[in-house]
């Protein structure tokens, strides 16, 4: 029996895939499709695929064509299925020319003539898209515009900033077409509101945009007050849109793998979190200024109560700061829960430097994440006997904003099967902890 295989993402499954797969099977008896799994496009750089894997599968599958479905999981895969399965011929489409050459070793490679006019990129293109509008045109903003390019269905229609020459200059660098100079003109010109404003200024914002019928990504912090946070996702609520806080970590493939495999017992029960987050900052930043609600903790914290509040729940039973205190402002704070059976602590600093790494200890072993944890790509798992140390890497493409706007996206586009990755629990409490900190609430002023 000759035994033919392919592979391919198949995302929005068409014609040009159709006719692939028919001419692979013709080549021999018995056609393997190899389709790959959402981690392993976003891997090679694929970030704009539709369809999950579940369902590309079945598009596959209901072609009637593959007779055994594969899933492609990492590089390097090819040679191991080709031994594996013993197939006579690895055949994909011809605008892959000479890049399998190296299978040759291993098995015949055929080149089969690809489909003109047709592709998943261009179908992708013909979806409907998402027109959003930045309010802040600040360091954020500039680095978000260049990393939406890489989302799709996700253009930049309008950015707004009282500050109109700003703004005029910032749409002017980044080719948006509208600089609004009012709200109102901001609002006729997107669907959905990124708000890369001043922290103090997030609550307004939001709640006017929710108010405008706008989804809103909010940059963190998200807002000071529990209350606030509470009376904005109500707002979303009742009128159906999505509300996510652009809180990055969130969203990247090495911190979503890492809670999973925490969660599922990999070290034993976790007996405490630590986190650092530090960033020296000149003393005349806004970033530093009382006025506008500056400070180590309204800049950092959120970070490192993200695998805090995923690890340990949000049930705490009290957290002391620790606080060094300049010019009205924390330039460093320590903050210390106690949970039931477990502690988490975490230091900030804007005008302090610690080491960034993250720490998680359980009874079995713990996790090393180093620095920069909250933007990596890499992190181990360690025990006592280290022969049994683990090492797990990940994709972190580009400025890391790519993924929390994938999933905004998705969220607008796709709403029921939708979860954020930043729970309105954990934003909840993550506003009710700066609102403690903001009160003076156990703060030890060192
Ligand atoms: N194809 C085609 N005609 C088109 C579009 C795609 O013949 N108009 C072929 C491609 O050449 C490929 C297959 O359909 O052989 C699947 O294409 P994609 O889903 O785009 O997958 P791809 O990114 O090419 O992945 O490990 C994965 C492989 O490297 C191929």
């Amino acid at each position: 029996m000759k035994k033919v295989i392919t592979y391919g993402t198949f995302d929005l499954f068409h014609q040009g895939h159709y006719k692939l797969l028919k001419r692979a099977k013709e080549l021999g008896d018995w056609l393997i499709v190899g389709v790959t799994t959402d981690n392993f496009d976003l891997e090679r750089g694929k970030m704009n695929t539709c369809d999950n894997v579940m369902d590309r599968i079945a598009a596959v599958q209901a072609t009637g064509l593959a007779d055994q479905i594969v899933i492609e999981e990492y590089k390097g895969q090819k040679i191991d299925d080709i031994q594996k399965y013993k197939v006579d011929v690895f055949a994909i489409g011809s605008d892959w020319t000479g890049y399998f050459d190296y299978l040759k070793e291993y098995c015949q490679v055929v080149y089969l003539p690809r489909t003109e006019g047709i592709s998943s990129t261009q179908l992708r293109q013909d979806r409907p898209t998402v027109s959003l509008g930045i309010i802040g045109t600040g360091s954020i903003a500039r680095r978000f515009v260049p990393e939406s390019k890489f989302v799709n269905s996700i253009p930049v229609t309008a950015a707004f900033n009282p500050n109109q020459e700003e703004c005029a200059g910032f749409c002017k660098q980044f080719e948006i077409p509208v600089a609004a100079k009012t709200l109102d003109e901001f609002y006729q010109n997107c669907s959905a509101v990124y708000v890369a404003s001043p922290h103090f200024t997030h609550y307004e914002y939001v709640k006017s945009a929710l108010n405008a019928g706008k989804h809103v990504l909010c940059e963190t912090p998200f807002v000071f007050k529990r209350s606030e946070a509470e009376e904005l996702y109500g707002i979303a609520e009742s009128k159906n849109l999505v509300l996510m806080v652009a809180l990055k970590t969130a969203y990247c493939p090495a911190f979503g793998h890492l809670i999973t495999l925490l969660k599922s017992g990999m070290i034993g029960e976790i007996v405490e979190v630590s986190a650092s987050v530090t960033t020296l900052t000149d003393e005349n930043s806004q970033k530093m200024d009382s006025r506008y609600f500056g400070g180590s903790m309204s800049e950092n914290a959120c970070f490192p109560l993200l695998p805090i509040f995923k690890l340990l729940g949000t049930d705490y039973r009290n957290i002391n700061f620790y606080s060094k205190i300049k010019n009205g402002v924390d330039i460093y704070t320590k903050a210390v829960f106690r949970y039931d059976s477990a502690v988490a602590s975490f230091q900030v600093g804007l005008g302090a430097k610690s080491e960034g790494n993250m720490v998680i200890s359980g009874t079995k072993g713990y996790a090393y994440v180093p620095a920069p944890w909250w933007k990596t790509d890499y992190f181990e798992i360690r025990y006592e006997d280290q022969n049994q140390n683990k090492k797990y890497f990940y994709p972190y493409a580009g400025e890391g904003l790519r993924y929390e706007i994938k999933d905004f996206v998705t969220a607008i586009l796709q709403k029921n099967s939708f979860f954020s990755k930043v729970s309105k629990r954990e934003n909840l409490y993550m506003a009710q902890v700066q609102e403690a900190y903001l009160s003076k609430n156990q703060l030890f002023v060192l």
